[in-house]
């Protein structure tokens, strides 16, 4: 068989795509028929593919290409790291520079005393290695009851068994099952669930939620309540101003352990290095990935106030991955961190970028479909509607509008996903001006396309 390269044949390339290779959250058998994009070289915010098309990349890859695409001293500083130690653990009393400085960083990088580094492989990894902290923290204090992690529903916290079941999502938990002692609230997703209260009476009563669970727990046995400061995959929900201050009193009031899941929301994504500085909360514990390497190479871990660090410090913590720490993923993450900082790209999203996209995303709810639009930095979502007036959901089966919305601006050459019958976008951080408005021209198309779409096939009717 010939080498398998970029100047294949589309067709053939899908061909052997459908016979060999599992896609993740896929429906595999199907994929031959409908056929898969082939992603072949990207820039900036464009991406390639193999029909020659140049496509406008609104989620950043999965929310990670913070600092774009194709950025020449990542591979360099990759090269030079592979050549001079390609692999070495950080077990059995050894270390090495990389993972030494990527530490250094992020404990200067990380609010308050997040000053220790645990790293993994990606973010499920990373949670993984939180439900055991955790849990040691309190073992080692005296206190093993204290074992239950509160998480939300619709959260996404990875896809491992363990990542997963402190994620919310139903169809994760249907095909791994749960694991003990992870008890789940409801989200404050107050377009889909707030029915007739205000948006900031329902955040606080979505925040009690989290003392009524532990009071109906006992505060004894709650070990700590995970979330992500904004949900990234579960549809980009901002959560009422009320309801971030209520959870810190909470936390503190029950001496609970406050994990903020950065995956999506660090470096930048909120307008601050970290979601947890925007929402203006103190956690014990935040999980990192994605951003921390702009996705240029697989890297997560947990960063871990000095409280949490020295109590399970105490005795072996029997937990690790082969890859934590690994030197190319650290020194590619640490370049990452120095062009984040040394072009000020949180200060671009912040002046420039967020606030731009701010006016042009919000004006959307000009369009028939859309319902409300919520932005939080370069993270947005829109909820799209058949009646605005009463919020109302679409008669069809949830995600079927969603769908159709994305395939128009995938057709129009745009990545934006859909969640349900919500529309996200999270482009990079570095996405100028000029870009915005190239992609609200393709926004605006690809939504008018969907309403016609969706008035031909008679769906533009709510839910009784
Ligand atoms: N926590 C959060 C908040 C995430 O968004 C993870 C943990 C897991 O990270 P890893 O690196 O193990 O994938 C994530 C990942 C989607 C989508 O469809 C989102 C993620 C991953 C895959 C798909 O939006 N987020």
């Amino acid at each position: 068989m010939a080498t398998i390269t970029n100047h294949m044949p589309t067709a053939e390339l899908q061909a052997l795509d459908a016979a060999h290779h599992l896609h993740p959250f896929s429906a595999n058998n199907a994929l031959g028929e409908e056929g898969t994009r082939v992603i072949t070289r990207a820039r900036g915010v464009w991406l390639n593919d193999s029909e020659g098309e140049e496509i406008l990349d609104a989620m950043a890859g999965l929310w990670c290409v913070n600092i774009g695409y194709g950025r020449d001293e990542l591979a360099e500083v990759a090269a030079r790291q592979m050549r001079e130690l390609p692999y070495y653990n950080t077990f059995f009393k050894t270390t090495h520079v990389p993972a030494i400085a990527l530490a250094q960083k992020l404990a200067e990088l990380a609010p308050g005393d997040l000053n220790h580094v645990f790293f993994a492989g990606g973010g499920s990894e990373a949670n993984d290695t939180n439900i055991r902290m955790v849990r040691t923290y309190w073992q080692n204090k005296g206190k093993p009851e204290k074992n239950v992690i509160i998480s939300r529903k619709n959260a996404y916290h990875g896809s491992t068994v363990g990542s997963s079941a402190l994620g919310g999502m139903a169809g994760m938990h249907a095909q791994s099952g749960m694991i003990p002692g992870v008890h789940h609230i409801n989200q404050p997703n107050w377009w889909a669930e707030g029915g007739d209260m205000d948006p900031e009476e329902f955040g606080l009563a979505r925040a009690r939620e989290l003392e009524e669970a532990i009071l109906e727990l006992g505060e004894d046995r709650v070990a700590a309540f995970i979330a992500e400061p904004v949900q990234g995959a579960g549809g980009v929900i901002v959560a009422p101003d009320s309801y971030w201050p209520e959870i810190q009193r909470i936390c503190d009031k029950y001496d609970i352990l406050l994990i903020a899941d950065e995956v999506i929301c660090g470096f930048g994504r909120t307008g601050n290095w970290f979601g947890t500085q925007t929402m203006g909360i103190r956690p014990h514990i935040m999980t990192i990935a994605k951003g921390l390497s702009s996705g240029y190479a697989p890297i997560g871990g947990s960063i871990v106030c000095d409280e949490v660090a020295h109590v399970i410090g105490k005795d072996e913590f029997n937990h690790g991955y082969t890859y934590s720490g690994h030197p190319v993923a650290a020194a590619v993450a640490l370049e990452n961190l120095r062009i984040l900082e040394e072009e000020n790209i949180i200060d671009h999203v912040r002046n420039v970028a967020a606030p731009y996209l701010k006016e042009k995303w919000e004006a959307l709810t000009d369009h028939p479909l859309v319902g409300e639009a919520k932005i939080v930095g370069m993270m947005a979502s829109i909820a799209l509607t058949p009646d605005k007036a009463s919020r109302a959901k679409f008669a069809s089966e949830p995600g079927t509008i969603g769908y159709i919305c994305r395939e128009r601006c995938f057709r129009n050459n745009l990545i934006m996903r859909h969640v349900g019958d919500r529309m996200i976008i999270s482009p990079p951080l570095v996405i100028t001006p000029a870009e915005i408005d190239e992609m609200f021209v393709r926004i605006r198309k690809s939504l008018d396309e969907a309403q016609a779409e969706i008035e031909k096939q008679g769906l533009m009717k709510s839910a009784s």
